[in-house]
């Protein structure tokens, strides 16, 4: 009998030194953070109110969900294509309450029809405080706020936050991930750039002196260096949040769209673990700025997972995915990015890192780079059907058709 495609892939990659099943396992034991806010351009369940804060959603594709019923029909379809169990990641804007519950007065019960939506699906929850399209920030200032009173609000929404991820981490099992990223910067050259950083620190404190288990409940830090509107001056830096997490013992969050454009996460991501236990990521794809575009099968997405990979830090990273695009049917947005982001992990999984750090360590550079070449066109798609495969979950453009069926069965119905 003719060998399975699967099978010469499998010897070609031996032959290099690689383990494909290996390889296969340890992506299934990968979990992902899918970001629910792709499949209503971060809107939420709170109202109808424009999107501010310095990040932007374009495109108006029709279908987009509208309701907690709609979304999590739409989560369900982009899952079933989606290989693997993963995480869902909500912002405190997608509670479902039956009247307005103001931010800072949330409860776990109002994520109640999350954690039962994710305890049958076998999956874990990430949670985010909103920290923008709100009256109390629309001078685009949150927990730096020269007024005490509006920092007072933000800190108690970023608390009840907490508290809810220690719940949901507490019944789903799975460690809860909270992340805080706020707008808080200024358009014009500051006066002042020390005093807001002085408040921003004395906001974290006060809402991270509250313990809770870190087997249910663990924070971050994301920082960013501009936003629309606040393109002179953030409070929020890569530099200051490197240092309080460092020093609070609570994780710094990377999002590789709030660097400058020629600067690359995939080269702090060892320096990072290597002072830290844990690292949190949010994956993304900016083009010419942190433009949230769709993240696709490029050099530095598969650098980054290199990175996780070789620094063998899978198991103590928590990555998070954070695109949203509008022009495209959404469904396909999240399936096309997560998938992305699981091939660029199995190509790293796939690369024999012991023999080209001999080469490295030995000087042999021109190896290094013969056997890199090489390695770029070996038969990674027959390795990612089989994962599909053995996962259930159709390959090649089997999936597409079904996206086009939810769209036209379900999506185009939608007003
Ligand atoms: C904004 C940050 C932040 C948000 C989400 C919605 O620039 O990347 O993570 O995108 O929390
Ligand atoms: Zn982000």
């Amino acid at each position: 009998m003719a060998k399975s495609r699967y099978e010469s892939a499998k010897e070609i990659y031996a032959s290099f030194g690689v383990d494909t099943e290996k390889a296969i396992e340890t992506l299934g034991n990968t979990k992902i953070s899918m970001h629910c806010w792709q499949g209503d351009d971060i809107n939420g369940f709170e109202s109808n109110d424009a999107l501010s804060g310095g990040i932007q959603a374009t495109g108006n594709y029709p279908g987009k969900a509208r309701t907690p019923e709609e979304l999590m029909s739409d989560i369900d379809m982009a899952l079933k294509l989606i290989p693997g169990t993963h995480k869902i990641n909500l912002h405190a804007i997608y509670a479902i309450t039956d009247e307005k519950v103001s931010r800072d007065k949330l409860k776990p019960e109002h994520f109640q029809k999350w954690i039962d939506f994710a305890k049958k699906r076998g999956l874990g929850i990430d949670v985010n405080p909103t920290l923008f399209s709100h009256p109390m920030a629309a001078d685009g200032l949150t927990l730096s706020h020269p007024d005490e009173k509006i920092r007072r609000f933000w800190i108690d929404h970023c608390k009840a936050m907490r508290e809810i991820g220690a719940y949901i981490g507490k019944e789903l099992g799975v460690t809860c991930l909270n992340n805080i990223w706020i707008p808080d910067g200024y358009k014009e050259v500051p006066a002042d750039r020390l005093g807001p950083r002085m408040r921003l620190k004395e906001s974290l404190d006060e809402i991270l002196s509250v313990k809770y288990d870190k087997k249910y409940l663990v924070d971050s830090v994301e920082s960013k260096v501009f936003g629309i509107g606040v393109e002179s001056y953030t409070v929020g830096s890569h530099e200051f949040y490197m240092n309080y997490a460092a020093k609070n013992g609570v994780m710094c969050l990377l999002d590789n769209g709030h660097f400058h454009p020629t600067e690359v996460c995939s080269d702090k991501i060892p320096s990072m673990l290597l002072f830290s236990e844990n690292l949190a990521l949010h994956i993304t794809r900016g083009v010419r700025w942190d433009s949230d575009h769709v993240v696709a099968f490029e050099d530095e997405l598969k650098e980054m997972a290199k990175e996780l990979v070789r620094c063998d830090a899978l198991e103590r990273t928590f990555i998070g995915l954070d695109f949203f695009d509008a022009s495209i049917n959404r469904v396909a947005a999240w399936v096309i990015g997560t998938r992305n982001l699981q091939k660029a992990l199995l190509f790293a999984l796939l690369t024999p890192f012991g023999t080209l750090k001999e080469c490295q360590d030995k000087g042999d550079f021109t190896k290094m780079f013969a056997l890199s070449e090489e390695l770029k066109t070996l038969p990674l798609f027959d390795v990612w059907e089989e994962f599909c495969n053995r996962n259930n979950v159709p390959g090649k453009n089997d999936w597409f058709e079904e996206i086009l069926k939810y769209e036209k069965d379900i999506l185009s119905s939608r007003g």
